[in-house]
């Protein structure tokens, strides 16, 4: 076989041989097969110099052309397969030290945090806790409450009633309140938190339903002094030590006198500010010593019972706690809003 025809089967080898080869330590033994020490193309090249004049070109052409092309495949494939190892490594690798992921888990809505602290507050100067239906009749939610027939709260346009019935979506929380001294004789301390309806127009401060904490307290003797004295405390509890009140006359017919409770700004402690129209207060609820036609309605003597009600919108505490400027995102469901409580 001449020495040209022994290159060409060279060629042939190594090319399957690498084709084939599937680890870097396969390419390292072909190198050396062919192109080490005692490779066997090493070995002709070295034998070149022995060859007559009229071979050596040719001969030497052809096994330069071999080594080179050898060389270069090896170069290629290694290469490649470096690439391949160093992502699979990237990939593979498990970081032992890294934090578990925490399993998402589910937590309070911001308006029911909110309740169980006024709950937790109220409970904590002898207020018990009182519930009630969501839906009632007109008795319970305007009668016993003194409204008149011809309030226009009672119309459709400020009341949900229910279809083909005298039923309606409660407007406030006082229909329990009126159950409640229906069953119980005083002395009397409650509190009623829950979700109300109003049928109106909803922007950044209006929803048609959102959540009220009512109070009553009735005994022999319990003046405005002593729902003054017992709703600063509530608030100096639930907003901070620093916060005062004041109270304004206002109308309700559930109550005789009524007033309107103002807390004092939260943003600028009282000194004047865009959030409190430079008033430095927020108004916050209503009051008032409870109207002998409620007394008379649940079946209690005006003459032996005296007490005060009030009424604080709990949207109105969680915004003003949390700084938020609309009512309409506790109803969204966004969890965007709700994760950052
Ligand atoms: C308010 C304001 C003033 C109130 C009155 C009664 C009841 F049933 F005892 F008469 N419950 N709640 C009341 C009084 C509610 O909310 C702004």
């Amino acid at each position: 076989m001449t020495l040209l025809l022994f290159l060409k089967s060279l060629q042939r080898k190594a090319e399957k041989e690498l084709k084939e080869a599937k680890e870097l330590k396969q390419l390292d033994d072909i190198f050396q097969k062919y192109l080490g020490k005692k490779g066997e193309l090493t070995a002709i090249l070295r034998s070149l110099e022995k060859l007559p004049e009229t071979k050596r070109a040719k001969v030497g052409k052809q096994a330069n052309n071999l080594k080179n092309l050898v060389k270069q495949r090896i170069e290629v494939k290694a290469k490649k397969m470096r690439l391949v190892k160093e992502v699979a490594k990237k990939t593979d690798w498990i970081d032992v030290t890294i934090p578990g992921r925490k399993p998402l888990a589910g937590h309070l809505h911001p308006l029911t945090q909110i309740k169980s602290q006024a709950e937790e507050v109220f409970q904590s100067i002898g207020f018990s806790v009182v519930e009630g239906p969501e839906i009632e009749n007109e008795w319970y939610n305007f009668d016993a409450l003194n409204i008149p027939k011809d309030h226009p709260a009672r119309d459709a346009w400020s009341t949900f009633w229910l279809k083909d019935s005298k039923l309606l979506l409660r407007t406030h929380t006082s229909p329990v309140q009126v159950r409640y001294m229906e069953k119980n004789n005083p002395p009397l301390r409650i509190i009623v938190p829950g979700r109300i309806f109003r049928h109106e127009a909803t922007d950044a401060s209006h929803e048609i339903n959102f959540y009220q904490v009512e109070g009553l307290m009735i005994d022999k003797k319990v003046s405005a002094a002593n729902f003054k004295a017992i709703i600063q405390e509530f608030f100096k509890r639930f907003f901070g030590k620093e916060t005062k009140i004041r109270m304004r006359p206002s109308y309700f017919p559930f109550t005789e006198p009524s007033f309107e409770v103002d807390m004092s700004c939260l943003n600028c402690r009282g000194e004047g500010c865009p959030v409190c129209s430079q008033t430095g207060w927020l108004e916050m609820m209503g009051a008032g010593m409870v109207h002998p036609t409620v007394y008379k309605a649940t079946g209690l003597n005006p003459k032996y019972w005296q007490g005060f009600a009030f009424g604080i919108g709990m949207d109105r505490l969680a915004m003003m706690k949390y700084k938020i400027n609309d009512i309409r995102l506790f109803y969204g469901g966004d969890l965007r809003f709700l994760n950052q409580f």
